[in-house]
């Protein structure tokens, strides 16, 4: 049940201004160009602007601090897809083999870079399907996939967990999985700066303007070995390792001088970064927690900084909902559709019963999460949230 005094607060907030500029879904503040100057003369003074320069050895070093991850065990990259192609790559395990041999598990609730980047590998996405409770894949379930796809004579010979919207995944159990069973697991962490962890997986993170940590375009990869991460490294680089002979299947996805400047300079202003996001997190868990039927993302507002609001709208609402807060001048987005498996690009990838994600992409909408959006902005959409909800009770009664 609401209480009185927040009906009363949803109700009298100020109807979004009607305006030429709606309330963004997201609009990212990068560091200032005096913030990053600092840096590009830095550049100016070397001649290196590519090619694993000083300032992506300095951003390596400093994520790796920051992360506690070993030494030399953390790749920066271009960006998180060719991340994690380059680290499907590093497995080794799909030379000589057909695209078709080589089944990739992943979620089809994901962004499109997940299946790409396992297709640039070369292999073949098999769709599985999220639990509610965590929007990510099961490993329990994953265990019985990998087996019976096995018994099927197509074996999985790599498994992408992804971090959904940068929640923290089920690390231990993953762990578990790739021990018992053999086979590799990739975390997307494209969003989760603020919850990768170093461990026995091989981690992906973007560091691309939308995500929480940026360098513009950018990201990086974890491994748990120096080794690994050397293999990484040479399939980022036309896989040269000492020397400039291609040694093994890769591409180029090494990351610029510029893009690192960028990165040092925002990873400076993390702690500050960090805390905006949790605000808004928190205005958004305060505000929503009283409308009836809208839940946020499993785990938001738990610690963990996002840089994306979701939430889970009652069934048959969400268009609805859409386009009344467009009308008030507030943008949304679904930022993962439908799932990936409905998308032309993967409709030849074979795929698991998905009741879950077909009803979290009817029903999952991202709201405004910018940082430099104010509690107005959110109590705002909260309550234009609230009108769009109720004006679709006289309805279903009538049905
Ligand atoms: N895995 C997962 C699970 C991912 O979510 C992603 C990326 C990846 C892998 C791959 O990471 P990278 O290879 O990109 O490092 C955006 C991002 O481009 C993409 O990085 C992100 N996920 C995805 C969820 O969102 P779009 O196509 O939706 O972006 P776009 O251009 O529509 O921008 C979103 C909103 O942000 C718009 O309202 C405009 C605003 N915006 C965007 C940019 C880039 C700005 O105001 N300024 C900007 O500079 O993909």
């Amino acid at each position: 049940m609401m209480s009185q005094a927040t009906v009363i607060q949803l109700n009298s907030a100020p109807p979004a201004k009607k305006s030429s500029e709606p309330l963004p879904v997201l609009r990212p503040r990068l560091p200032s160009a005096a913030e990053i100057l600092p840096y590009l003369q830095a550049i100016d003074s070397r001649n290196v602007y590519s090619n694993y320069g000083p300032l992506v050895m300095r951003l390596e070093q400093e994520l790796s601090r920051h992360l506690g991850a070993r030494d030399q065990t953390l790749v920066t990259v271009s960006n998180a897809t060719a991340g994690i192609t380059a680290a499907l790559l590093s497995l080794g395990i799909q030379e000589g083999e057909t695209q078709e041999s080589g089944l990739c598990l992943m979620p089809s609730w994901t962004f499109a870079a997940t299946p790409h980047a396992a297709m640039a590998a070369g292999f073949t996405p098999f769709f599985g399907d999220v639990d509610p409770e965590t929007w990510a894949l099961n490993p329990d379930k994953a265990v019985n996939i990998v087996r019976a796809k096995l018994h099927q004579g197509r074996p999985v010979k790599a498994v992408i967990v992804v971090s959904p919207f940068g929640a923290p995944i089920k690390l231990q159990a993953w762990e578990q999985f790739q021990k018992e069973t053999g086979v590799p697991v990739i975390v997307d962490a494209a969003a989760g700066f603020d919850t990768a962890a170093p461990s026995s997986l091989l981690t992906v993170v973007s560091l691309h303007a939308t995500k929480i940590l940026a360098a513009g375009e950018g990201g990086f990869v974890i491994a748990d070995s120096p080794q690994k991460a050397r293999r990484i490294r040479a399939c980022c680089n036309f896989g040269f390792e000492v020397s400039r002979v291609a040694q093994c299947r890769s591409i180029n996805a090494k990351m610029s001088e510029y893009h690192a400047a960028v990165g040092l300079a925002s990873l400076a202003q993390w702690p500050a970064i960090r805390s905006k996001h949790l605000r808004i997190m928190d205005w958004y868990r305060q505000a929503l927690a009283p409308i009836p039927g809208v839940t946020l993302q499993p785990g938001y507002a738990q610690g963990w900084a996002t840089a994306t609001t979701s939430v889970v709208l009652p069934a048959g609402s969400a268009a609805h909902v859409a386009e009344c807060l467009r009308r008030s001048g507030i943008e949304t987005r679904p930022w993962w559709g439908q799932g990936c498996h409905v998308q032309p690009a993967f409709k030849n990838c074979p795929s698991a019963e998905l009741p879950i994600t077909e009803d979290l992409g009817n029903r999952v909408l991202g709201l405004p999460h910018y940082p430099d959006m104010e509690r107005e902005n959110v109590l705002q959409v909260a309550a234009a949230l609230n009108r769009a909800l109720q004006s679709l009770i006289p309805r279903r009664r009538a049905s």
